[in-house]
């Protein structure tokens, strides 16, 4: 069985994956590298991830970035866990929609509304268009979701999206809209992402101590 291992700080984008993980449920270490110390941009780290950024996943001899191409790799390498729509399957198209949408569309749209541009581009020249239309998408998909995006079934999708809307919550850079409320409230009823959020504040701790 190939070793994994998530290149971590906690909390960070990395916490995206360590979710993930626990929702996966199969054994991983964890690598904690250290912002503070600038760790990210030391050699041995930048030999796994050249953009100095967290998260990376190690798989045996695969390395992994880029946390929704990471959620992604992990429900498809792993589909006994059933956290992904397999190849052949009408709903993957959508599955990928939303897994795309969070690092293209929300993301984007949640970082200009925290700095926003004096002179912001034409809407069309921006990926995700503009912070309205990303948040009424994001609204009907969290509204329709029964109890996820996909329906009954968890998947990364919901990992990826979850983690965006949560996070822009928590820091008001998405409204308290009761779609989101919501899907959100269910969210954080998941044993792995109450495992994870637990471990995050210990290591974080840790972290801290160390520095
Ligand atoms: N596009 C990347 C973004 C990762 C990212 O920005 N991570 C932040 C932590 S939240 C980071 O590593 N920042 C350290 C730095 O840029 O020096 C992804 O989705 O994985």
């Amino acid at each position: 069985m190939p070793k994994l291992t998530l290149y971590h700080a906690a909390p960070s984008r990395s916490s995206i994956v360590h979710w993930m993980l626990e929702e996966l449920g199969e054994p991983y270490d964890i690598h904690l590298v250290s912002f503070k110390k600038g760790e990210n941009l030391k050699p041995e780290y930048l030999a796994i991830n050249p953009m100095g950024k967290l998260p990376a996943i190690r798989h045996g001899d695969t390395v992994v970035t880029e946390a929704a191409a990471i959620c992604t790799y992990l429900a498809d390498e792993f589909p006994h866990a059933q956290l992904n729509i397999p190849v052949g399957d009408p709903a993957r198209g959508v599955y990928l929609k939303w897994l795309f949408f969070g690092p293209s569309c929300v993301e984007p749209a949640i970082t200009e509304r925290a700095f926003p541009r004096k002179e912001p581009p034409a809407r069309s020249t921006l990926g995700f268009g503009d912070y309205d239309t990303v948040m009424n998408v994001l609204a009907k998909g969290a509204g329709a979701a029964d109890p996820y995006l996909m329906g009954k079934q968890f998947t990364a999708a919901d990992v990826i999206i979850g983690s965006g809307l949560r996070w822009g919550m928590m820091f008001k850079l998405i409204p308290d809209r009761p779609e989101f409320t919501a899907y959100a409230g269910r969210l954080s009823e998941r044993p792995a992402l109450k495992r994870a959020t637990e471990r995050d504040a210990k290591l974080q701790k840790e972290q801290e101590g160390a520095s």
